[in-house]
Parts: structure tokens; sequence; C-alpha cells
């Protein structure tokens, strides 16, 4: 019978065949992954999730166990199978299995190795970290489905072959939500959190106070909230956290690795601090709850040792509610503020914040002050300030608003957003390279990359999803993958296969017509 069949045949058969196999690894493969790994290949065969699958554990690590069973509570809603976790037991047939691996400091904090043939998925780490984020590349091996909740066909539940050792570029992968000028519930920010670390962001920024809106409880300044909390941009009634409900925030971000860092924007955009404690500010005006969107107009005194008594005050209680190792205390845009007041406010706050064992972290404009030698600064707009950090010894944080900014509008139709610094399509967000963005700010300059939504015209979560999505995961992977070898005609062919998962995370994105959408 084959004897017979004609060799062109044959040849087109195998062509096929092997076109058909070039697909499939594509598709579920490493031709998948956001962020790009630093190494991988796509291997032979593939491991099926069946009724005799288990989680094994090397030891009985507390944080290994709690990865292993969080990955089975991911997968029992949609595969139907309760997956049970053990201790490592001998019997490799079948398992997915979870090593801390002591010696190979190469990883690193946050690397990983994962190893997938047919008869086991072997994720190993230096650090817990590395373990969630090989959980993280596991889940994206899988298809889609994986990240909805209806359960699946079982002939899906396969994860193709594959040899991956990932580590990220750079250390400091991030997003900032702003919460004052729109009011978000803890439950959008445990959202926000889920999103990004699904890209392996690891700083979710909090924008807490601004001149619309205080947003965090100081128990002993109790009229910020009261009073500077109950409004928002158009009017509405604003809102706050209580330290619990914050400290809420910040376990569960701990939990999916992800630092939160306070921000508590000041002299500038003090309208709402300034309404609760008028004699926050030293001139003239009389403020008033503020609901409108110009920036400028506000500032506090730096001439009055009140005024640092009551930062004293509140960066005490945020630094105790907040384990990661920062506090921004802003310095954007302090138009009303005279520059020498300005530097003075500056250098006195510095040490507040180091006082409560915090690094300072601040806008590009801090750099006009003396920068304290663990501050870093935050480039956003100004280049001449940000090569002046630099100079002053300090590290980087690059924001810059013409390629991150996620509230600027895609293009001159988006229904969402502000356009003043550019609009950024998704291909723009993607298509820069930290390190040789700004003249006089190299690599070893900068800290890490990260994405800031103002919620100036963002009100509800499906606002969010729509600004965020699908820019944020080009900018998790520059922050992971770096510079080199990234290149937007293959990362858009990976991002196309996004689409799908996207769709069931329900997250409503921006359809660019930039990618051919899977
Ligand atoms: C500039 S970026 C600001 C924010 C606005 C944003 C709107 C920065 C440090 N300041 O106050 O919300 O533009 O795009």
């Amino acid at each position: 019978m084959l004897q017979s069949m004609p060799i062109r045949l044959l040849v087109t058969a195998a062509l096929l065949t092997a076109i058909a196999c070039k697909n499939r690894q594509d598709a579920h493969g490493v031709g998948v992954l956001i962020p790009k790994p630093m190494e991988s290949s796509t291997g032979i065969g593939a491991f099926r999730l069946d009724g005799n699958t288990t989680i094994q554990v090397d030891t009985s690590h507390d944080e290994a166990m709690r990865l292993a069973s969080h990955l089975s509570s991911v997968l029992e809603p949609v595969t139907g199978l309760k997956i049970p976790v053990t201790t490592a037991q001998g019997d490799s047939t079948g398992r997915i299995w979870l090593t801390l691996d002591a010696t190979d400091t190469s990883l690193g904090q946050e690397g990983y190795v994962l190893h997938v043939d047919e008869h086991q998925v072997h994720i190993s780490a230096h650090e817990p970290a590395g373990i969630f984020y090989g959980i993280q590349t596991l889940r994206q091996l899988l298809p889609a489905w994986i990240e909805g909740t209806a359960p699946t066909q079982i002939e899906t539940r396969e994860i193709q072959a594959v040899h991956i050792r990932d580590n990220p570029e750079y250390a400091y992968r991030g997003s900032m939500l702003d919460v004052a000028r729109h009011f978000f519930a803890v439950d959008d920010v445990k959202r926000y959190v889920d999103l990004i670390s699904t890209y392996k962001m690891n700083i979710l920024h909090l924008h807490l106070t601004d001149d619309q809106g205080w947003r965090i409880e100081i128990k002993s300044r109790p009229k910020l909230t009261e009073v500077g909390g109950s409004t928002q941009v158009g009017g509405g009634k604003g809102g706050f956290y209580t330290q619990e409900q914050y400290a809420d925030i910040v376990r569960y971000a701990a939990e999916r690795y992800v630092t939160v860092i306070p921000e508590v924007d000041m002299p500038g955009h003090t309208n709402a601090a300034i309404v609760s404690y008028p004699w926050l500010n030293c001139r003239d005006t009389v403020h008033t709850l503020y609901s409108g969107t110009e920036v400028g107009f506000s500032t506090f005194c730096a001439k009055n040792d009140s005024t640092y008594a009551l930062i004293d005050d509140v960066v005490r209680e945020l630094a105790a509610l907040t384990p990661g190792p920062w506090l921004h205390i802003g310095g954007d845009e302090s138009h009303v503020t005279l520059p020498e007041d300005y530097v003075t406010f500056v250098n006195r706050v510095q040490p507040i914040v180091t006082k409560y064992g915090k690094k300072v972290i601040g806008w590009d404009e801090i750099a006009n002050a003396d920068l304290q030698p663990n501050t870093t600064v935050q480039f956003w707009a100004d280049v001449p300030n940000t090569q002046m950090a630099v100079k002053k010894g300090a590290k980087v944080i690059m924001s810059p608003a013409r390629k991150t900014y996620l509230d600027m509008q895609y293009d001159s139709t988006t229904r969402l957003g502000l356009h003043w610094a550019a609009f950024i399509e998704v291909d723009d967000a993607y298509n820069w390279d930290p390190a040789s963005y700004t003249e006089g700010v190299s690599r070893q300059d900068i800290l890490g990359v990260e994405a800031p939504l103002w919620t100036e015209t963002i009100v509800k979560m499906d606002d969010i999803e729509y600004m965020v999505f699908p820019r944020l995961p080009g900018i998790a992977e520059i922050g992971w993958t770096g510079g080199a070898g990234r290149d937007w005609t293959e990362y858009r062919e990976r991002l196309a296969r996004h689409g799908s998962r996207l769709k069931a995370m329900g997250i409503d994105y921006y359809p660019s017509k930039r990618v051919n959408w899977k």
C-alpha cells in the first residue's frame, strides 16, 4: 500500500505534518509566553493532566506548600480534578514537582527552571518567588480556558513539552494605580494585583493622595480621610481604605509576590489634605474640596514645623503598615511652591522616611533637592532632571509618559484617557528600550520599569482593563526580558494568542488593529 503511494504525496504528507507540528508548538509551546523567557525550547510530546496527576513538593517548606495548594486550586474548577498536594515520594510519573534548590544561586531571587515532558512537570527555583513565576509560566502553557471558570474538555488538558530557564532582567517591574482621582474598592485593587502578577510584575505603586482625595486612614490625623477622602473627580463620594483594608491589600499582593509602594504626593497635589487641615497651607488661598482635573495649584507650607509633624505622623503610620522597602513622596508638578521652598521640603522629608526604615522614591523633579544615598527617582517627563538624578548617584525607575502612561489614549478615537504626552498604540508601548531611551541614563542606573495608570477619566474596573490591556503585557516584557532580543513583529504573534486568555479572564481589552487577535 505504502509502496504504491506516489513519492510526491508522501513528501507532501510529511511536510503537512511538520507544519502542523510547528503550528502546534507555536500555539502551545514557548511561542505563547509573555514575558518571553530568557532561554527556552519546545520539546516532543506533552504532559497530560488527569486523575493520576499529583503536585509534589520536595520538602514540607511552608511557602512551597502554599504555592502547590494555590496551583491545585487554580486547576480544580476548570479541570474538575482534585489534584492532591504531597511531599515528594519518588514516583515521578504524573507529577507536577516543585523544588527549592538552595545550591543553584544563579537563578537569583526570582528565576526558575521549568521542565515539562510526557512524564512530569518540574519547576525548580532558588527562592519561592521563582516557583511562583514558574507556575505563572505553566499557566500560559495550558490553553486559554485555564484563566476561565468553566469546566473544560478533557482532550485539551495538555501541556506541551518544554525546557525553560528564566530570570528577570530588571528587579523592579511595576504598575501604578491612581486611587486618588477616582477611588477604587479593595476588590478592584486585588483584581489589579492578579492582572499584573499574571505578567510577572512585582510592584504595585498606589497613588494614595492627590488634590481630589486622600485615600488612606491615618489614625492620628483623622480629618485627612473624614474630610479629604469625601470626594473625587466629577464630584462623587470618593472613599478611602481603612488601615485594616490597606493591610489586607498588602497581604494579598505579597501572596502574589507583589510589593506595595504607597505614595503620598507632596508638597503639591495636596488640596485634599489642606482642606482637612487648612494650616498646612501658608499662602492666603482658601481651599475647598476639589473635583476638577487641573493640576499644580496647591502646596504644603515648607516653612512650618507643623507641616513636618503631620508628615511624620503619616509616614510613621504608613511605614508600619508597609513591609516593602519603599515609600513614595511624590514631588511632581509643584507649580506654586517656590523653588527654594521645594528643595527645603524634599530635603526635610527624606530623613523622615528613612527614620521609619523606608527608602524614598520621588518623581523626577525631586532631583533638584539633595538626594539621600538610597533615594530613587522616577523618570516620567523631564530628561534634565533625570540626568541630574543619575549624576547625584540615584537609581532611576523608567516611566516615560510617552511610552508607559496607561492613561494615554491609543488614538484620537479612544473613548477614555488623555493625550497630553502622546497617543500610545500597543506597538508604541512595546517598541523602546529603557537602557537606551534617555541619554545619560544607562542600564546600571536603572532599577526597573513602571507603567502608571492615572485615573482622571477612569471610573470603573472595566475602564481600567480597557486602558491597561493590551499595553501592560508589553511593558511587563520590557521589565522581565530587557531590551535585547525583543522584536515587535515576533511579539505581536504571541500577544495575539493572549486575546483568548484575556477574554477568559473577563478582560475588556482594546482590540488594537495592529494585532491579529486569535
Ligand atoms: C501628570 S505624571 C501627573 C499626574 C496626572 C497625569 C495625567 C505625574 C507625576 N503627574 O498628576 O494625573 O499627568 O496623565
